[in-house]
């Protein structure tokens, strides 16, 4: 059934097509050979500005928007956030307009981080970017509330989309999709994947994931990376939109609170900022395979993939997924991250 009800709701499609699987053959060898990586590639997913963990979210909330008549997508996010990025570029695709609201979730004190990387990419993608003081939280915000007003004020109709379009009706149901889709390459590929390493921030990502993986018992196998610093208030979303999202796609029983996996070894104890760990492990997996993570979400979860594949939490033979969910523009703003 779960299948069929995803398949029944409104979508637009904006990606090529299933995003690509591959192994990671090097860093597999490196790190000892009796473990194989592979790589599921959001980064790659779509042609609309370098793509990521957002685009397959906001096929569902998009088509929504058209549903309902609205001209205005309204977001929220870090100065450097990759999902307003996206939400400017699907307006953008969509003929629609882009409002963001770009908070100060991050202290990070270089030269260009307000001009350079994800926010220049929204200001050229045509989004009314709105910087604002207020620090991290996934949670909903004050800002963002005023910025749906305004668009009401000025006669138009806004489509308010959550941070990371996460705590909403339709957030989980494009990483729903991301299971079924994994289950179809495992059966191209002859392979089962036994983990999948996913970073967790505002949730839907993982939370999508666990309610896909739910109908055929794998939610557990799905390990979430926090990466935000505020673990309890990102395990509580997870678990929120999970259960949200199996409703949705009609899974036909809870799920259960040991489905839901987040661990907190390797968020640098703070939302948006990379310690050395992070660092090596993007160094280490762009050396071996010449793919690039970045400091805020996908290199930390690389770092908790090579330190459990190194602490031998996968038992040997094991097939090893790591979700690559894009974020790669934000480097730009964090150049003196690297010693170089
Ligand atoms: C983000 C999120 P979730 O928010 O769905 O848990 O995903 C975490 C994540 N990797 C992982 C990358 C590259 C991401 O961009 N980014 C946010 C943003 O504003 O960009 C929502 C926080």
């Amino acid at each position: 059934m779960t299948r069929a009800a995803l398949e029944n709701t409104p979508r637009v499609n904006l990606r090529f097509g299933s995003s690509p699987v591959h192994r990671l053959d090097r860093l597999t060898e490196h790190l000892g050979g009796k473990v194989a990586l592979w790589a599921k590639r959001e980064d790659v997913n779509s042609g609309l500005a370098f793509g990521g963990n957002k685009t397959r979210k906001l096929e569902y909330l998009a088509a929504d928007a058209i549903n309902q008549g609205c001209d205005t997508l309204v977001s929220i996010g870090g100065v450097q956030s990759n999902h307003t990025r996206q939400v400017a570029a699907v307006a953008a695709k969509l003929g629609l307009r882009a409002v963001l609201v770009q908070e100060h979730w991050v202290d990070w004190d270089e030269v260009n981080y307000e001009k350079t990387g994800n926010i220049l990419l929204s200001r050229i993608l045509g989004g009314d970017v709105r910087l604002d003081p207020a620090g991290f939280d996934i949670g909903f915000r004050k800002s963002w509330e005023e910025a749906i007003a305004s668009v009401e004020e000025r006669g138009g109709k806004p489509y308010p989309i959550p941070a990371g379009a996460s705590d909403h009706e339709l957030g989980g149901h494009g990483f729903a999709g991301w299971a079924f889709e994994v289950e179809d390459q495992e059966k191209e590929l002859g392979v089962t994947f036994d983990n999948v390493i996913v970073c967790s921030v505002t949730g839907s990502t993982q939370g999508g994931m666990i309610a896909g993986f739910a109908h055929s018992d794998r939610a557990s196998t799905v390990l979430g990376i926090d990466a935000s610093a505020t673990v309890e208030k990102t395990w509580e979303q997870i678990a929120r939109i999970a259960r949200r999202t199996a409703t949705g796609i009609e899974l036909g029983r809870e799920v259960r609170d040991d489905e839901i996996v987040l661990l907190d070894r390797w968020h640098d104890g703070i939302y948006g900022i990379a310690g050395p760990r992070t660092i090596e492990a993007i160094e280490l997996a762009a050396r071996m395979d010449g793919m690039i993570t970045d400091p805020v979400y996908e290199g930390k979860s690389m770092a908790a993939m090579i330190d459990l594949v190194r602490e031998g939490y996968f038992p040997e033979g094991s097939n090893v997924l790591y979700a690559h969910l894009g974020g790669q523009p934000a480097m730009n703003g964090y150049t003196t991250a690297f010693s170089y």
